[in-house]
């Protein structure tokens, strides 16, 4: 008997970059626009059909300018067929207000978290007020947020949000489980199953991603249950211990073998946009 979901074809998303890790402690971190377009290129032709941006400056170090978002919306979009999501996380330190304009770089899809929660030794901050005023301005905006969840609490937040203001632009309802991040829900098999199971009946699709060594048990138990893969330097820095990844694309190569031994293979972007209801 074939369960529904064995038979869907899984959406790999690349997080190729991040907020947190420093190219000075990792020179094949993509930090410039080539090194992102490159890797957006190679992931590409490796089974990613999404790819979740955070840029850097010319020091590459963290930044949300406005200018260069809006450049970099465009030679993705130039330079491959990806779905572009843009952060609106960033990093710890950025202000909400720097996080909010994010949008008007125009991108076809956003991240937003659900919710505070603790990110190491720091506070990654998503008070409800905020959490709030961004989703109406993707609403507005026309762009298809992907909802973060570190914990079960974002879960919850999640119910509230779409109970309050109804769905998404597009009408989908896609999220995303960041698990294993020291502060949120551990990266554990009991842990996706708890949250999966308790996501709003509104949900149309979920990928899950495990930080660090969480990253194998999360992603075999997501394909299992019918989730879809977000992998990525800003998640993985070693494919295993003492092997640090030296491109992006390895953990997309990685994630494509898995989700065609699963027998869920990649999924193109156009498949990807019709999943989201992403414009074409
Ligand atoms: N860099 C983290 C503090 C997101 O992209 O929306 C937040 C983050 C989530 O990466
Ligand atoms: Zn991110």
């Amino acid at each position: 008997i074939w369960h529904d979901s064995s038979m869907t074809s899984t959406l790999i998303t690349v997080a190729p970059t991040g907020a947190e890790t420093a190219k000075a402690d990792c020179p094949a971190l993509p930090t410039t626009l080539e090194e992102l377009v490159e890797t957006a290129k190679r992931c590409e032709a490796a089974g990613a059909a999404m790819i979740h941006i955070h840029i850097r400056d010319a020091d590459h170090r963290p930044t949300l300018d406005l200018g260069r978002l809006t450049e970099t919306v465009a030679a993705i979009r130039e330079n491959t067929a990806l779905i572009v999501q843009l952060s609106t996380g960033g990093a710890v330190t950025d202000p909400f207000e720097h996080r909010l304009r994010v949008l008007e770089a125009a991108p076809d899809s956003c991240s937003l978290t659900m919710g505070t929660v603790n990110f190491g030794d720091d506070v990654f901050m998503n008070p409800w007020p905020f959490v709030t005023e961004l989703y109406q301005r993707t609403q507005e905006r026309h762009v298809v947020p992907e909802f973060e969840l570190f914990d079960l609490g974002h879960v919850a937040a999640l119910h509230r949000l779409l109970d309050k203001f109804g769905l998404p632009y597009g009408g989908k309802v896609h999220c995303d489980l960041v698990m294993g991040v020291p502060g949120g829900m551990p990266g554990t098999p009991d842990a996706l199953v708890a949250a999966v199971s308790s996501l709003p009946a509104a949900v149309t699709s979920w990928s899950a991603t495990g930080v660090g060594r969480t990253t194998l048990p999360v992603a075999l138990t997501a394909l299992a249950k019918g989730g879809h893969l977000r992998v990525g330097m800003e998640d993985t820095l070693t494919l295993a211990k003492g092997q640090p990844v030296t491109h992006n694309a390895e953990l997309v190569e990685r994630a494509a073998s898995l989700a065609t031994l699963a027998q869920r293979p990649p999924m193109s972007p156009d498949e990807a946009r019709d999943l989201l209801n992403v414009d074409r």
